[in-house]
């Protein structure tokens, strides 16, 4: 048998052993462990239950009850334990993961579209809502695209400027986007409608305003009916949408191959007393036309060409071509 005043100090025994190791525990493997001490199956406290049958019957609640009493201490004290293991972990990986807001941040410069490619796309936006498609062709083209499709043939001078640049015999970096035109129009019944905008190459010299690499839009419309006054309203919009309303135009006779007649286009802005030559243009040479197969009695033409360095140039008041492909980032970050 045993007394309860026996089972009382097995108890309180216990509870000092409890209250005076919990505390000292460090991590969550060691409450574990000394909770398995006490309440596993057989751990201290599952002992002293085991010790009730030896109890006088009619003590045996009271006894039952200081053993459940202790159980249920036992258990709150290792979870408050566990529970301060657990937020202290929590605060020391705050404190080590911290982020410092006050460190400097890594730049990432923002790059953005080279002026050529803005310009490019504004002209290319303008004829677009006015229904003309974008086309695009090979770089290297043949001489018949480049020359004698645009009723260049081979002995004329107007070869001189443009004849360079070959890869092979009949093979040459094309020195105008006309062929992809005239691609175009082979492909394709009238009307049409297209703007090539596109790189060029020539035989020049570089200096101030010339660039042995360029780039150039050309505008063709085929269609019946089509005369110079279509050519020159069209080209007067442009004027207005790209430059600004106000700037005159007028054109001027000149010669060009591929077109018949030709003309040169000067504009004037406000108030200003100077024209400046801005592109050329023209109607489409009949011989073009049957070259790609097109009827010259049934549809007329008109095409012009435009430097889109020259453009930019006109525009923001830049005095040197080399400038657009010089890669000094000076001027390019300034458009
Ligand atoms: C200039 C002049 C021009 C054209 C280009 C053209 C194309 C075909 C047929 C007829 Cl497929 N003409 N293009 C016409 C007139 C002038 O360019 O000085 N450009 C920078």
């Amino acid at each position: 048998m045993i007394e309860l005043t026996d089972l009382r100090a097995r108890i309180s025994h216990v509870k000092d052993d409890l209250s005076q190791q919990v505390s000292v525990l460090s991590d969550l493997d060691a409450v574990e462990a000394f909770r398995i001490e006490f309440l596993g199956r057989k751990g201290k406290i599952s002992e002293l239950f085991k010790l009730l049958g030896q109890i006088d019957p009619s003590e045996r609640a009271t006894a039952g009850k200081l053993l459940n009493d202790l159980k249920q201490e036992a258990s709150a004290l290792f979870a408050a334990r566990k529970d301060e293991l657990d937020s202290a972990a929590l605060d020391e990986q705050i404190a080590r993961e911290r982020i410092d807001l006050t460190l400097p941040g890594v730049y990432h410069p923002l790059g953005h579209k080279h002026l050529l490619t803005q310009v490019q796309q504004e002209i290319e936006s303008i004829f677009l809502r006015m229904g003309f498609d974008v086309a695009s062709g090979p770089e290297i083209e043949d001489e018949y695209h480049n020359f004698e499709a645009l009723n260049i043939p081979a002995d004329h001078p107007a070869r001189d400027d443009w004849d360079t640049f070959y890869i092979d015999d009949t093979t040459l970096l094309r020195p105008h986007t006309s062929p992809v035109q005239i691609r175009v129009m082979e492909q394709t019944k009238p009307p049409v409608r297209i703007i090539c905008p596109g790189r060029c190459y020539r035989r020049d010299t570089q200096d101030a305003t010339h660039s042995p690499v360029f780039h150039q839009i050309e505008l063709l419309w085929v269609e019946e009916g089509l005369s110079l006054a279509n050519l020159k309203y069209v080209l007067e919009l442009f004027i207005h949408e790209f430059f600004g309303e106000g700037y005159e135009m007028r054109l001027s006779g000149d010669f060009f191959p591929f077109t018949e007649p030709s003309v040169q286009v000067h504009m004037r802005a406000p108030g200003a007393k100077d024209w400046l030559e801005i592109m050329g243009a023209g109607m489409v040479d009949p011989a073009v036309l049957k070259n790609v197969g097109y009827d010259p009695e049934e549809v007329t033409g008109f095409a012009f060409g435009l430097g889109i360095e020259r453009m930019a140039m006109l525009r923001y008041g830049i005095d040197d071509i080399r400038l657009f492909l010089g890669n000094d980032l000076r001027f390019i970050t300034q458009f």
